[in-house]
């Protein structure tokens, strides 16, 4: 049997190299997907996964009540400012980090938020009247 030549060799393996490359090169391409588990109740928002890698990040958002809550997920570098009024943080002046948000939900109720989210630090809160202040407010870490 004659042995393949050396040639030959070397042009597969260096074609093997080339298309692991290219599909790790597609896989950082399409962004990674987080699911991140929200659960909400007065007045505490627990999130599993506090820190998730940067992509599309899909938030399921579970009100334990009793009372309805809102979901909102805010860019927050450098913190949240303080509240005007000590109780509700001013979403009119937050409103360019305000990535987005889940209107107001009854207890029992699961919502999902699919958003695309850079790497950086958020906030995530409800700023129902309180509630805020209340403790509604956890930090998620996107790298
Ligand atoms: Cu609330």
């Amino acid at each position: 049997m004659r042995r393949p030549p050396l040639v030959a060799c070397a042009v597969l393996i260096g074609l093997t190299f080339i298309v692991a490359a290219l599909v790790s090169r597609k896989a950082d391409a399409t962004s990674t997907t987080s699911v991140v588990r929200v659960t909400e109740r007065d007045f505490h928002i627990g999130v599993v996964h506090g820190r998730i890698r940067a992509g599309t990040v899909i938030f399921r958002v579970t009100n334990r009540g009793p009372v309805e809550h809102e979901f909102i997920v805010i860019r927050a570098d450098h913190g949240l400012p303080m509240p005007p009024d000590g109780i509700t943080l001013d979403e009119d002046a937050l409103e360019k980090s305000i990535v987005d948000a889940v209107e107001p939900a009854p207890a029992g109720e699961t919502n999902v938020l699919r958003l695309s989210l850079k790497r950086g630090r958020y906030e995530v809160v409800c700023n129902m009247f309180g509630h805020y202040m209340g403790g509604m407010h956890a930090r998620l870490v996107v790298q």
